[in-house]
């Protein structure tokens, strides 16, 4: 008997057809009567496959009481209730290191993309303006600016990596200076991190801690000419106080990869001209997302053959 999988989330089809192969898979996202679903299988799921931004909540895992496992596609795991993880011994596994660099790679490309315009100017080409109405208007520089992280973890830090080919201005916030920040420059608040940078990239990992961290205050610091851009998620900021800053101009513009409710985000982000958005895909390459899926699979075949986990999140579930 192949063991019961609840799908929580769409997977690419080379992870599909893996798992269909070895778990009986319940697609519990494209199922209509889920509670039906939950109410036939609910006491023989002993996996729980999620994405990260879709996690599994204390409902669902209720449930599911005989759950063993949550493996996450993905490495934020705050949409996992992990309190009720860890109290009912099931193990949480995520994929992270695997995405490290592409997301990296995506936050410095909407920095460039957003200071140099490169979207309108694009468009500028391609409508005939160009040649109708002459040059585009003129961006803002990258190169040089006072580049501030907010949370240097391992994505934090493949971002600072790359943009110390650009600027001698490193400037980042975390619990703790980092040994491996050399010629970075340690800020311990926040607030004064954003007075100082020109550029904000928000990479924290993000838990109830760190829930509107970028709030009110933290964008005004950041300022008009200032530039907020975030890769983590977006319960790390306030977004009604990033929306009223972008449109009122007491800050200048930001790129953001991840929003509240997405995909069907505030409607008031569509009338901005002073942000990039993007869909939620900073790991969203062929590459990345074979390893994601293969680091996924691999934890859930290791959970039941027994072995110990590759990418466990938890300490040690009962
Ligand atoms: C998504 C992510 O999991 O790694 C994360 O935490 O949010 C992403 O990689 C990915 O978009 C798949 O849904």
């Amino acid at each position: 008997m192949k063991p019961i999988v609840l799908q929580i989330g769409e997977l690419p089809e080379w992870d599909q057809q893996a798992l269909d192969e070895n778990y009986q898979m319940l697609p519990y996202y494209r199922t209509d009567n889920k509670q039906a679903l939950l109410e036939q299988y609910g006491g023989s799921i002993r996996a729980l496959v999620t994405r990260g931004e879709l996690g599994a909540d204390s409902a669902l895992l209720s449930a599911c009481p005989a759950a063993e496992i949550v493996t996450v596609y993905g490495v934020g795991y705050d949409a996992v209730a992990v309190d009720h993880c860890l109290q009912n011994g099931i193990q949480v596994t995520n994929t992270p290191d695997v995405l490290t660099g592409d997301v990296a790679d995506l936050g410095v490309a909407m920095l460039l993309c957003l200071q140099r315009d490169m979207l309108s100017a694009a468009q500028w080409v391609s409508s005939g303006n160009w040649k109708s109405q002459g040059n585009h208007k003129l961006g803002t520089r990258v190169y040089g600016q006072r580049i501030g992280v907010l949370g240097l973890g391992r994505i934090g830090f493949e971002v600072a990596r790359r943009l110390s080919g650009f600027t001698d201005q490193i400037l980042y916030t975390d619990t703790e200076a980092k040994p491996y920040a050399d010629g970075w420059t340690y800020i311990p608040d926040a607030i004064e991190l954003a007075t100082k940078a020109d550029v904000l990239f928000v990479t924290l990992a993000a838990s109830a801690d760190t829930r509107h961290i970028v709030n009110q205050q933290l964008i005004e610091a950041l300022g008009k000419q200032g530039t907020l851009i975030n890769i983590s998620r977006a319960s790390n900021i306030d977004e009604d106080a990033l929306l009223n800053a972008l449109e009122s101009g007491s800050l200048g513009a930001a790129a953001l990869d991840v929003f509240d409710n997405e995909p069907d985000i505030d409607p008031r982000w569509l009338a901005l001209d002073n942000v990039l958005l993007q869909p939620h895909h900073a790991s969203g390459t062929v590459q990345t997302r074979q390893a994601m899926g293969k680091l996924m699979r691999d934890n859930l075949a290791a959970h039941f053959a027994g072995h110990p986990l590759l990418t466990p999140v938890l300490p040690e579930a009962r």
